[in-house]
């Protein structure tokens, strides 16, 4: 008897957790901000910002960024963990010691894949290197809005609770124009390690509560289609980035 009132108890505990883990209706709601800066030891001198706006499991991303190698696919994800420590990676993460980080050595830092950038089409993990599918950078600006992007609720909530990280992808580490190189990524032998290298990451930051309300109705909705129609320079300084990043000649060795 005793140890089937403990099972029950364990049963009843479980079941008052569960509409955290699987409910759909109440999945999450709020809205949470990244400053996307350049990832440790990747040389890359760029800047950008990104934010999620989360209704129940279906999320808005906006994101904008410079200083990325031009007219290159850069693949861009969500990426959360449970394990995860939910930080961008530090130079400590190098696990290799090659001087620089790939997207596995990252992986404490912010975890695996749970939501694919792309423009058009797939937007599960599935979709992580569908590199005809993300945003080229053009002039190496990547401006980026997308909608109706549906996720599971427990993703939903790791974005509102400031757990979730924004990655770009895409690198030029020998500074000459391309993806190239002697390593191949990790992620994909088919491509060089520059085409998958993070490149600018930020943690995207729960906004204070009622922080982004800006009036009833579709008011919310309107203020995201103005700072788009302004364009990416109007996105970073709204979010208080002091300068447009201006991309810099690149050392080369
Ligand atoms: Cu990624």
């Amino acid at each position: 008897m005793r140890a089937s009132h403990k099972i029950a108890g364990v049963a009843v505990a479980a079941a008052a957790l569960l509409p955290l883990g699987v409910g759909s209706a109440f999945a999450a709601d709020g809205t949470a901000n990244a400053n996307l800066t350049p990832v440790a030891l990747n040389g890359v001198q760029g800047s950008g910002t990104a934010m999620v706006d989360v209704k129940g499991t279906t999320i808005t991303v906006t994101m904008a960024a410079s200083g990325l190698l031009a007219d290159a696919p850069h693949a861009a994800h969500i990426h959360f963990g449970a394990a995860a420590r939910h930080e961008c990676p530090a130079a400590s993460d190098d696990a290799s010691k090659d001087g620089t980080l790939n997207t596995t050595e990252g992986g404490p830092a912010y975890g695996p894949i749970v939501v694919s950038l792309t423009k058009t089409g797939d937007t599960s993990p599935t979709s992580a290197l569908a590199v005809d599918r993300f945003d080229t950078a053009p002039g190496g600006k990547l401006s980026y809005e997308r909608g109706s992007i549906t996720v599971s609720a427990g993703v939903a909530q790791a974005i509102v609770a400031g757990k979730s990280v924004v990655v770009i992808h895409g690198v030029d580490h020998n500074g000459d124009g391309k993806y190239d190189g002697s390593v191949k990524s990790e992620l994909d032998p088919k491509l060089p390690t520059e085409a998958t290298d993070p490149a600018l990451c930020g943690v995207l930051r729960a906004a204070p509560a009622g922080g982004m309300q800006t009036g009833g109705g579709g008011a919310a909705g309107e203020s995201n289609g103005a700072l788009i129609l302004l364009g990416g320079a109007a996105l970073i300084t709204a979010a208080g980035t002091a300068t447009f990043a201006v991309r810099k000649a690149r050392v080369r060795t």
